[in-house]
C-alpha cells in the first residue's frame, strides 16, 4: 500500500464512503434546508454550487484533512516559488508567472522571470496592434485578414478554444484559423478559402520539432512561396517557440519569433506567446483581461483557506467521486456555445496531466487516478448522450457551466438556456420516483398491465452528482478565471494522488513507433516490424498501388 491509502484521512474516507453511497441527494436536501447556502462557494461573481454533489459537511471535512495530510498547501507553494516540481523533467512549473502583474517578481532558479515575461508581452502587444491597424501588411501591401495558427496539442487547443469563446470580441475582417492534424485535409480545407496575400501564418511549437506542425508548416510555406515567391515568407510567417535555432533553420527570421520558456508546459501555454492568435483577433487589451482573470484565480488559489478555496474544493470533490464513489469519468457541460471547445481543451489539460499510474516517488499507485473527461455544450448534449446520464448504469459526475447574461442577447434564448441548466441539474439530482411516474402515467389515462409495463422505463434514479458553475457574463476576464480554476483543480487532484501532473511520457511510444513505421509504408521494407503491423503495411501499400 502507498502512504496515501494508508494515511489516516484516506482510511477515514474509506470508512465514511459506504454510508454516503447509500444516501440519495433527495435525502440530503430533505435533511438540510440550508444545503444550497452551505455548499455554495463564491469568488466575486463566480459561484460554485456543490450542493448537488453527494457530500456532507463531514465528507468535506475529511477531504480537507486528506489535502492537509498529503501536503497540498506546501506543494502549491512550491509551484508558485518556482521549485522544480516537474520532477521527471527537472523543471519549474510557472505558467502562473505569465499572468502575474509584471512589476511583481517571480523567481525560477534565483532569477526574476517577470522582465522577460513583460518583454514578450510587449512584443505581442505591439505586433498584434500593428497587424490590427494595418501597419504591418503582407508582401504585396495588402492588409492581413486571416491568421493561420499551425500547432498541435498545447500549441493549438488553448488558443483555439479561447478564440472561439471570445468571438464577440473579434471583428469579421480579421479571422483565426487553426491547423493541427498532419492529415492533409486539415491544411487543404483551411488554405482553399484563403488569399495568400492576406494570410499570416503563426507556426506555434515549443520545441519546433513536432512532426505534425513541421509538416504543416513546410506545406504552408510551399503554398505561399508558390504564389508570392520566397521573399514573401518574412512578411507572412512568424513563429512562437523556445527553439530559436530551429526557427531560424526553418527560414523564419528570429526577429519574427516570440519566445517562451521551458517552465511553461505545452498544455499550460495559452497564457504565453502561444496566445498570439488571441491577441491578434481579439486585441491585446482583451488578452490582458484574460490573463488578469487567470491571475485573480491564482491569487485566490494561493491565499484562500482550503475550506473556501474553489479549485481545492473542486479537486477534493473530484477525488471523492473518483476514489470513493467509483466514477470513471467526468462530464464538462458548458451551457454556452462559445465554450464548445472547452471539453476538448480540458481533456488534454486533465487527462495528459493526471492520466498516470506512477507516482512522484516512482512507485505505482494502488488507487484510481485521473478520470475520463468528456463533454459537449448544452443544450445540444441533452439531445444526444444525456439519456445515459439520466438512465444508464454509470455514475457520471458533471459540471454545468453557465453565464447569467448573454453577451449577444437575442429574445429569450438565454433564459431558455438557463432554464435547461436548472432543470437538468434538478432532474439529475432528484430523478423521478415510482410514485411520481405512476401518478403521471395515470394522469395520461394509463392503467393496469399497460401502465405496469411502461412504468420501469419512466423512472429516473437521480443521485447523479453535478456542480453548477455560474458567473455574470463570459468576458475575457471570466474566461481566464474559469480556465485557471480548472488548471488548479487538476493540480489539486494530481498533488493528492502523488503524481507529477506536468510531464506526458505516455505520448512517446506511439511517436517512436510511427517514426519507425513511416519508412516501411513508404518503401515496403518490413524488416523489424511485428507481423501484425507488417500485414497492415502490405495491405495499405496494395490499396495505394505502391
Ligand atoms: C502538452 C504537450 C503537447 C504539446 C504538443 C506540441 O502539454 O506537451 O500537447 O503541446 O505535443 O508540442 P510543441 O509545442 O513542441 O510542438
Amino acid at each position: 500500500m502507498t502512504d496515501l491509502t494508508q494515511g489516516e484521512a484516506w482510511q477515514a474516507l474509506e470508512h465514511h464512503a459506504p454510508k454516503q453511497r447509500n444516501r440519495h441527494l433527495r435525502e440530503l436536501f430533505d435533511a438540510d434546508s440550508a444545503r444550497f447556502e452551505r455548499f455554495t462557494f463564491r469568488l466575486d461573481d463566480l459561484l460554485v454550487d456543490l450542493s448537488k454533489q453527494r457530500i456532507t459537511g463531514e465528507t468535506l471535512h475529511l477531504l480537507r484533512e486528506l489535502a492537509e495530510e498529503t501536503g497540498l498547501g506546501e506543494h502549491r507553494d512550491a509551484m508558485f516559488a518556482g521549485e522544480h516540481i516537474n520532477t521527471t523533467e527537472d523543471r519549474a512549473v510557472l505558467h502562473v508567472a505569465l499572468r502575474h502583474p509584471v512589476d511583481r517578481p517571480m523567481y525560477v532558479d534565483g532569477e526574476n522571470v517577470m522582465p522577460a515575461v513583460a518583454e514578450v508581452l510587449d512584443r505581442v502587444a505591439a505586433f498584434s496592434r500593428e497587424v490590427r491597424e494595418g501597419e504591418r501588411r503582407g508582401a504585396t501591401g495588402e492588409r492581413l485578414t486571416d491568421v493561420v495558427n499551425i500547432g498541435i496539442g498545447g500549441s493549438d487547443l488553448g488558443p483555439l478554444m479561447v478564440t472561439e469563446a471570445l468571438w464577440p470580441y473579434t471583428r469579421p475582417e480579421l479571422r483565426a484559423h487553426f491547423v493541427s492534424n498532419v492529415d492533409d485535409s486539415h491544411l487543404a480545407r483551411v488554405l482553399r478559402d484563403l488569399d495568400p496575400a492576406r494570410t499570416l501564418f503563426v507556426v506555434a511549437s515549443k520545441t519546433f520539432t513536432t512532426e505534425e506542425t513541421m509538416t504543416n508548416a513546410r506545406s504552408a510555406r510551399a503554398w505561399l512561396v508558390d504564389r508570392l515567391g520566397e521573399e514573401a515568407v518574412a512578411k507572412h510567417f512568424v513563429a512562437v517557440s523556445t527553439n530559436g535555432e530551429a526557427v531560424a533553420g526553418f527560414g523564419i527570421d528570429t526577429d519574427n519569433m516570440f519566445g517562451f520558456w521551458d517552465w511553461v508546459g505545452g498544455r499550460y501555454s495559452l497564457w504565453s506567446a502561444i496566445g498570439l492568435p488571441i491577441a491578434l483577433v481579439c486585441g491585446f487589451e482583451r488578452f490582458r483581461e484574460l490573463l488578469d482573470g487567470a491571475h485573480a484565480m491564482d491569487a485566490h488559489f494561493r491565499t484562500a483557506p482550503l475550506d473556501v478555496n474553489l479549485p481545492v474544493l473542486l479537486g477534493l470533490v473530484g477525488i471523492w467521486n473518483r476514489n470513493f464513489l467509483g466514477s470513471v469519468c467526468h462530464a464538462v457541460l458548458p451551457y454556452d456555445q462559445r465554450l464548445h471547445r472547452l471539453a476538448a481543451y480540458l481533456q488534454q489539460a486533465d487527462m495528459e496531466s493526471n492520466g498516470k499510474s506512477v507516482r512522484r516517488d516512482n512507485r505505482r499507485v494502488d488507487y484510481t487516478t485521473g478520470p475520463i473527461v468528456w463533454g459537449e455544450p448544452g443544450t445540444n448534449a441533452q439531445h444526444s448522450f444525456f439519456q445515459m446520464i439520466h438512465q444508464g448504469t454509470e455514475l457520471i459526475p458533471a459540471d454545468f457551466i453557465a453565464a447569467a447574461k448573454s453577451s449577444t442577447p437575442m429574445g429569450d434564448h438565454h433564459l431558455k438556456l438557463l432554464a435547461n441548466v436548472l432543470a437538468q441539474t434538478e432532474a439529475l439530482a432528484f430523478g423521478k420516483t415510482p410514485e411520481e411516474a405512476r401518478a403521471e402515467l395515470e394522469s395520461q389515462g394509463l392503467t393496469g398491465e399497460e401502465l405496469e409495463a411502461l412504468l420501469p422505463h419512466k423512472l429516473f434514479g437521480g443521485n447523479q452528482p453535478t456542480t453548477t458553475i455560474l458567473y455574470d457574463e463570459l468576458t475575457p476576464f471570466a474566461l481566464g478565471r474559469l480556465i485557471a480554476l480548472y488548471e488548479h483543480k487538476i493540480f489539486v487532484e494530481g498533488s493528492i494522488w502523488g503524481l507529477n501532473s506536468f510531464d506526458q511520457m505516455g505520448v512517446e511510444l506511439g511517436k517512436q513507433l510511427a517514426k519507425r513505421t513511416l519508412p516501411a509504408l513508404a518503401s515496403g521494407q518490413l524488416a523489424g516490424l511485428p507481423a501484425v503491423t507488417a500485414s497492415l503495411v502490405e495491405e495499405i501499400r496494395a490499396r495505394r498501388g505502391d
